[in-house]
């Protein structure tokens, strides 16, 4: 295997978020630290989720472990985006089989007023020890991450996991000032805790809107997207990701709100949505993550799909289209990344001499 002198093998990542030709096509899992993890589940039967994202050791070690097992080309930190709520007032619970349960729903304007402003360094100094020991002790990079304006609303509105959104989106059009607070409030404080994350030693910042697919086009730019560009514009100094579910009708406003990344979910051909965005804006994705649970056969029959329909273009980060299914062998995720990586490494060699 002949290694690029020039550069280590650990910028693969950096450099398709810049949408440079990479020595093979990145990739990485959403969610790779969890459940499918042996390693983590064990850890779980001592510790509460909450017990682990607020002991930096821990949550590095978390961190690290997926790069270890897996070779992936980026490690994500290991937190929840409910995190950076509870500093800001919000008490909540994340409930086993369930997920995050807030124990007093907002849907006042005075609930909104009393939330309270996040000090990184004061309020979640674990988080960000938490990636500088991550970020030390990896040779790939440390991905920073927060809960979108909205995705975060979701869960602060309904009071937890959703299946129509009603209550969130009752309320922003019932009390549009009230829920622009919200969002800005939200906003502002996201941006200063990914901010605070790429100080501490975070290489990009990855914005979880995953909930945001459940709006019209309308509702998403007369809403949410100027919240995301006032985010992201405040965070020009670090490659970011935009991720969302079920977002097929929404990757172009999504893009338009200056992201350098955008995040495909499966529902989408990943070769449509890159005519859609420009050849020249990077994507992130797209495979069907129940395609893993799938014989191996399978599997590479579907990455190999991915991977035709980018073509040799760079800027492509390889991805799953959501978070790592608990019941998936982690077995087939260690032989997907090695297929990424074998069946991309001659394709982008050939790219790079050539331009
Ligand atoms: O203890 C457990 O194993 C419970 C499952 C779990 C895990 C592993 C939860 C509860 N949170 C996490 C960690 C987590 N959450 C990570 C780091 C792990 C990694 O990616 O390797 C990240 C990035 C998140 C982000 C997160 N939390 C999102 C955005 C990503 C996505 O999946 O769309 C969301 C929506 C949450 C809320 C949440 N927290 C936990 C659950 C089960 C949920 C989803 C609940 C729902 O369906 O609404």
């Amino acid at each position: 295997m002949v290694k690029n002198p020039v550069r280590s093998e650990g910028d693969a990542f950096l450099r398709a978020c810049r949408g440079e030709p990479a020595a093979h096509t990145p990739v990485w899992f959403m969610r790779q630290a969890g459940r499918s993890q042996p390693s983590y589940r064990r850890l779980r039967e001592t510790h509460t989720l909450m017990e682990i994202v607020r002991d930096p050791r821990l949550a590095a070690g978390v961190t690290v472990s997926p790069v270890e097992d897996l070779g992936v080309d980026a490690a994500i930190l290991f937190s929840d985006i409910m995190v950076p709520l509870e500093p800001m007032g919000v008490a909540f619970e994340i409930r086993e089989g369930v997920g995050p349960i807030v124990a007093d729903p907002i849907r006042t304007a005075a609930q909104v007023a009393r939330l309270v402003e996040l000090d990184p360094a004061r309020d979640v100094p674990y988080v960000l020890e938490a990636v500088e020991r991550a970020a030390a002790s990896l040779a790939v990079p440390v991905i920073g991450f927060a809960g979108a304006p909205f995705t975060l609303a979701c869960y602060l509105v309904e009071g937890g996991p959703s299946r129509g959104y009603i209550e969130v989106k009752r309320f922003m059009w019932s009390q549009p000032d009230v829920f622009r607070a919200l969002m800005e409030h939200l906003t502002r404080n996201m941006q200063a805790y990914l901010a605070a994350q790429a100080a501490a030693g975070a290489r990009a910042l990855q914005v979880f809107d995953s909930w945001v697919g459940a709006l019209a086009p309308d509702d998403y730019e007369a809403h949410v997207a100027p919240h995301m560009a006032r985010l992201f514009a405040g965070l020009r100094h670090v490659p970011t990701l935009a991720f969302g579910v079920g977002t097929s009708g929404l990757i172009e406003a999504i893009a338009r709100t200056g992201p350098a990344v955008v995040g495909l979910d499966w529902r989408v051909d990943l070769a449509v949505a890159r005519d859609r965005l420009g050849a020249d804006r990077p994507v992130q994705g797209n495979l069907d993550p129940a395609v893993l649970l799938a014989p191996w056969a399978r599997v590479a029959e579907a990455a190999r799909g991915v991977l035709a329909r980018n073509g040799a273009r760079p800027g492509h980060i390889f991805n799953l289209g959501h978070g790592v299914l608990p019941e998936t062998d982690p077995a087939q995720l260690q032989r997907l990344v090695a297929l990424v990586h074998e069946e991309t490494r001659a394709a982008t060699h050939e790219g790079e001499q050539t331009s």
